[in-house]
């Protein structure tokens, strides 16, 4: 039988197998299931469907190698791409149930930090959406990402229990060995079907090692970081602040590319393809810098396994591997010692070596070279050496990595530049988060847009349609509330769903500026204190994650919970503004955050954010961007126009000019504003002293007046501007519906199909399959 007739059979008796399921788990009927025995009977039926649903195949494949792969939770996802989504909740209703109220029991897989793991999942949806042949190569972390718990105003990391023995992995009969300098392991693949929509299917590959021992971990994320085979796949980045995190960060690293090059020459092998011909097969993604040692390793083993001469193995490799660059933070472009590549896979040095003096045989300049004069490895100029295309995922930060960060490089190989703006899956940011608002678009223009998402714009046809402007708005304020009932579940704050909702949340970092939304929040609690109130109330909502060892980003989050404390008491205040900063912001928490928004701050210092992608779905969700000139904000702002974005502070050049002239002084602004200076000195405030702990405010304080590196205090008060001016337009409700409407009709560009495709046509160029 055709595995299409076995779906379509499945999917007819969905409600017969759903019974048989409840009765072979629980012994009961479906009506009869908890909520949480109903997360099991539709994990079993709608795995069931995926393993009958027809596999993507193709002559050429994408391989999408990745530290990281933020997937989020999986059943609306699936029951919506596999389109039996409205199937199920009839069923469901037939017998009492809620999905809402299930998906509560799904755990979310912990296996991403932020930015560049949710893109993996976006484009790994994308992939199976478009039929191209694809799978994601990734770890399967048990503990993954710390959990946040808050206490005392200070972040606490605890491990991520998310995994269950039954769920939507699927355990292999596939080990590899791998080895290191000191010890070998053996590791075991598990899959994960990614459904596309209304598509086929292709995998999401994780390793992982049977070794590890959960009890390794004490009090916390604390472990011992020596014992590799106990502790391999434990977490996503251990503290990295000494040695044997730095250590075991390269084990990973090493164990994820080895598996991954196992994975793949078994499956050119078993299609008895040419390897010398790797590159009509396969080809590389490398998702920065992180899985760059794919590239030796495959050599290493085209020469010494498969007899390869040096010069056919770098050849091959080359034609095969691309690599895309996420930041241009110097401090985050990954160099490893030496000495430590010696320690954990000495096999790969000759090569690297090797790789090395070519360069240097070829090229003169010392800033291209491999290993630098410390003997340092830089990873990414491996990847630009030996791959055949390096992009960036926004025009600006293309442009930037072509011109000045990575200039040197663009002058060897202009030809391997290229820019690969980022995108987002509408499956999840829209049609699976948001409803209403997908019901009603498809009520005004037609089902079109879902698989085609420049469509949108026929939303423009409904600018004056005061009717369809209505309903848009009510939407929101429908979401507004039922995330009024999530907080108050949650975080036990009550918010008044008639305020204007101001939301960042991404992960902590000095550059994106946080801070500068602390010190508003500062500003505008000190004007209502001495009696000027905002006309409507305002609820300022935060969520990120500070990595452990990142001490000012963790003084900033101590700041800002600090400030809830002192705002939210405050009953001169808290009838006009609120601050909630959400515990353990994850996907699930954005998926109820993002449909409420009215206000998206993506505040980053204008160069430094490469792309940002939650400015894309708070877009596509109706919310109204307050930012700076940087990443995709700037490619936003093409599209919507002057009039539908609030855009403040220095641009892009001028930041690169007082980093080059080193010629930027933070106490001079605080010198010369009264506005700053209040707001500042408040950080180490008796009142503020009073709620939080000296050594971190001071720090922070003395930070952002000494040194503030990225530049919080230049753009304050524009930003204070902005966001006042943004909060008064609000109250202009006509004005404020119209930008809702062009945001969402002008959200299109950045689905991520249209990235995919634009990654296949210049970089994979795979068939489509059919
Ligand atoms: C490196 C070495 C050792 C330990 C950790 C790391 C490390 C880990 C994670 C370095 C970087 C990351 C994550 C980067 C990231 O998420 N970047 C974001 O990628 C998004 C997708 O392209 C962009 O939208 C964001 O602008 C970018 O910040």
């Amino acid at each position: 039988m055709s595995t299409n007739m076995q779906r379509d059979i499945l999917v007819l008796n969905l409600e017969e197998q759903m019974e048989r399921s409840a009765e072979r788990q629980f012994d009961k009927t479906f009506a009869d299931c908890t909520d949480k025995e109903a997360y099991y009977v539709l994990l079993d039926v709608t795995n069931e469907l995926m393993r009958v649903a027809e596999p993507i195949v193709g002559e050429k494949k994408i391989y999408y190698i990745s530290m990281e792969f933020l997937i989020g939770k999986l059943l609306s996802n699936n029951l919506i791409n596999l389109r039996v989504y409205d199937k199920v909740n009839q069923i469901l209703r037939k017998n009492g149930k809620k999905l809402a109220d299930i998906e509560e029991y799904e755990p979310e897989p912990s296996l991403g930090n932020g930015g560049l793991g949710r893109l993996a999942a976006c484009f790994l949806d994308s992939i199976a959406t478009l039929k191209l042949p694809g799978e994601g190569i990734g770890l399967n972390y048990h503990y993954g990402l710390f959990k946040q718990v808050f206490d005392k105003n200070l972040q606490n990391a605890e491990k991520d229990a998310w995994q269950e023995n039954k769920s939507w992995l699927e355990k292999t009969d596939t080990t590899f060995d791998v080895n290191f300098g000191d010890k070998k392991v053996v590791s075991r693949l598990y899959n994960l079907y990614v459904t596309g929509y209304d598509s086929g299917i292709n995998k999401l590959r994780l390793f992982d090692i049977e070794t590890v021992d959960e009890k390794l971990v004490k009090k916390g994320i604390n472990f011992d970081k020596t014992k590799i085979e106990k502790n391999l796949t434990l977490f996503l980045y251990p503290d990295d602040s000494d040695e044997a995190g730095n250590l075991l960060r390269i084990y990973q690293e090493y164990f994820l590319v080895s598996n991954a090059a196992q994975l793949i020459l078994h499956e050119m092998k078993e299609r008895q393809y040419d390897l010398h011909k790797l590159y009509d097969h396969a080809v590389i993604q490398i998702n920065d810098t992180h899985p760059t040692m794919i590239i030796p390793e495959l050599i290493r083993i085209l020469v010494e396994e498969k007899a390869f001469s040096m010069d056919d193995a770098i050849d091959v490799v080359s034609k095969t591997c691309a690599y895309t660059n996420h930041t241009i933070l110097a401090e985050a472009l990954e160099t490893w010692p030496l000495s430590y590549l010696e320690k954990v896979v000495p096999q790969l040095v000759p090569y690297i070596k090797e790789l090395d003096k070519r360069i240097r045989a070829k090229v003169k300049n010392s800033k291209v070279q491999i290993i630098d004069k410390e003997k340092k490895v830089h990873m990414a100029f491996i990847d630009i050496h030996y791959g055949f295309s390096v992009n960036g995922v926004a025009a600006i930060h293309t442009d930037i990595l072509k011109n000045t960060e990575l200039n040197d490089f663009y002058k060897l190989y202009p030809e391997k530049f290229n820019n690969k703006t980022n995108g987002i899956t509408f499956r999840r940011w829209l049609l699976s988060c948001n409803h209403p608002l997908a019901d009603l678009i498809a009520d005004t223009i037609g089902d079109g847009y879902k698989k085609d998402a420049t469509r949108l714009e026929e939303l423009l046809e409904h600018e004056n349609d005061e009717g369809f402007l209505d309903r848009l708005d009510s939407i929101k304020q429908e979401k507004k509330k039922e995330l009024a009932a999530y907080l108050e579940k949650h975080e036990g704050v009550k918010v008044d769903p008639t305020s204007i909702y101001d939301i960042q949340v991404k992960r902590l970092h000095e550059y994106k500026r946080q801070q500068m939304n602390a010190l508003y929040i500062i500003h505008k609690y000190l004007e209502i204190k001495s009696g000027k109130k905002p006309v409507r109330p305002l609820t300022f909502i935060f969520g990120a994650k500070a990595a452990p060892a990142y001490v000012i980003a963790k003084d900033i989050i101590h700041l800002l919970l600090c400030l809830q404390e002192i705002v939210n008491n405050d009953p001169d205040v808290s009838p006009y503004m609120k601050v909630i900063f959400v515990e353990n912001y994850n996907v699930t928490y954005a998926e109820h955050l993002i449909p409420a928004a009215d206000v998206s701050e993506q505040i980053s210092l204008a160069s430094k954010e490469a792309s940002g992608t939650s400015n894309m779905k708070f877009m596509l969700n109706g919310a109204v961007t307050l930012g700076t000139d940087d990443g995709a904000n700037v490619e936003i702002h093409d599209l919507v126009g002057d009039d539908n974005i609030y855009i403040f502070g220095i641009d892009s050049d001028t930041v690169i000019g007082h980093y080059k002239k080193a010629d930027y002084v933070s106490k001079k602004y605080y010198e010369k504003s009264p506005v700053i200076k209040e707001a500042v000195d408040f950080i180490v405030s008796k009142q503020c002293l009073k709620v939080g702990k000296k050594e971190n405010l001071t720090r922070l304080y003395n930070e952002l007046l000494n040194k503030d590196w990225f530049m919080t205090l230049i753009d304050l008060e524009s930003y204070i501007e902005a966001k006042d001016r943004i909060f008064a337009d609000y109250e202009d409700r006509n004005k404020w519906k119209h930008m809702m409407l062009v945001n969402i009709a002008k959200a299109g560009f950045f689905s991520s199909d249209r990235t995919i495709m634009e990654y296949n046509r210049d970089i994979w160029k795979l068939q489509k399959a059919d």
